[in-house]
């Protein structure tokens, strides 16, 4: 069976499970910032290959990974129920645990890490960039996804990162980090540093209408990043909504807008080359058609007010997150180049830099399709 390299803990983590048939073995999988992801493969003598995907949880993002798999498993089983109900594919619609030998939803391994298998769900695709078409599938997935999820009980869930999308805690955050300064880097990021400061009233907006009663609480998947919605290959339309690790009570602002922060626009999310980072008002718009549509009208009319600053917060705030991580030595999101989270934050701030000059047309956009 093929291991990677210096990934020997897989060899305890995979004989904590039965596998239908020999287990070929683990590719590291995807392109995710946070999680250690990997594919497994099972091949049967004759047919096709059966798929697995396997994930340790981050232990540094996710303290709480007994907590966090508790929400996974309530928020599955209710899109099981819903999905069933709506005459849908369990198997494809939503995430599907595979238990382990003694029956438990995830493995804990010796060192205290959490590990789940899920069903690898076939024909289906995971996109990093998207036609306008498949932006507003992707769109209407995650629209249906909070609508799904709108009679849960958000009381019951944990809240996997406290303050995830608290952008004042955020700004806070940032301002440690930069008084600790730990690796001297703030001195050549002063550009960066500005541009924040000069937001710190912004990253107050969600909160304060939090906590004016102007927005409800919902819940939310809180990453609704494109390669979060795996796509069908036949139809097109965005199937089942991954990554559930920060579904938890939040606004659905923040849903809307971390999708616009990731996937309205056409350059990478850490492209060096910021004359190609440009935010594209006609993929906004049509996300928040297919938002919109997929939520079923849902959304208050307050909400539908917020959703430009659900876009322009959600991008501020992920800039000053690699921002803050840059200054404080890259412990939180996995880097593959050494300035790699200050490229990221420039692309955000240069997206949010875009926003502002384009505010008003965001606003009339929301409107227009709301009428
Ligand atoms: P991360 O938190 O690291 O982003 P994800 O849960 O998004 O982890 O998974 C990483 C990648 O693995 C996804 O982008 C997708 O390509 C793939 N993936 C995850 N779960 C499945 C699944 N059940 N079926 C098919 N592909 C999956
Ligand atoms: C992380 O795990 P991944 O790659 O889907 C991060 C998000 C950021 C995103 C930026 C738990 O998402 O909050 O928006 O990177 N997830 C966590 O690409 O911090
Ligand atoms: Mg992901």
């Amino acid at each position: 069976m093929y291991i990677p390299e210096n990934e020997k803990i897989l060899t305890e983590v995979i004989s904590a499970y039965d596998f239908p048939k020999t287990l070929l073995g683990a590719v590291r999988y995807g392109s995710g910032h946070i999680n250690d992801t990997y594919c497994l493969v099972c091949q049967p003598q004759e047919g096709k290959a059966i798929r697995f995907i396997l994930q340790g949880l981050s232990v540094a993002a996710f303290p709480r990974q007994e907590e966090l798999m508790e929400n996974f498993i309530g928020v599955t089983s209710h899109l099981r129920k819903k999905i069933e109900a709506a005459g849908g594919d369990v198997m494809r619609e939503t995430l599907n645990i595979v238990p382990t030998r003694d029956g438990k939803p995830y493995y804990m391994d010796s060192t205290g890490r959490v590990w789940r298998l899920t069903h690898y769900v076939e024909g289906t695709v995971c996109l990093q960039k998207a036609t306008p078409d498949l932006f507003e599938a992707s769109a209407r997935a995650f629209g249906r996804f909070q609508w799904l999820l709108a009679d849960y009980p958000a009381e019951t869930l944990h809240e996997t990162i406290i303050n995830f999308h608290n952008t004042e805690d955020r700004f806070a955050k940032f301002l440690t980090a930069l008084e600790a300064d730990k690796l001297g880097r703030a001195k050549d990021v002063a550009a960066e540093i500005k541009f924040a400061m000069d937001r710190k009233a912004d990253c107050s907006v969600a909160m304060n209408a939090l906590r004016e009663g102007k927005l409800p609480l919902r819940v939310t998947h809180n990453d609704t990043k494109l390669n979060n919605v795996l796509i069908d290959e036949e139809s097109q339309e965005g199937v089942c909504i991954i990554d559930l690790d920060t579904t938890m009570p939040g606004l659905s602002i923040y849903d809307f807008g971390d999708s616009i922060r990731f996937g309205a626009n056409h350059s990478a999310e850490d492209e060096k080359d910021l004359s190609k980072v440009n935010f594209d008002i006609e993929l906004y718009k049509r996300y928040a058609r297919g938002f919109l549509e997929g939520a079923k009208g849902g959304l208050t009319p307050a909400e539908l007010e917020y959703l430009p600053w659900g876009a322009k917060l959600m991008t501020l705030e992920c800039g000053i997150r690699f921002l803050t991580d840059y200054l404080d030595g890259d412990n939180y999101f996995h880097i593959h180049y050494p300035e790699q989270n200050l490229d990221r934050c420039r692309t955000q701030f240069k997206l949010v830099a875009d926003m502002e000059a384009q505010w008003d047309e965001m606003h009339e956009i929301v409107r227009e399709i709301a009428k």
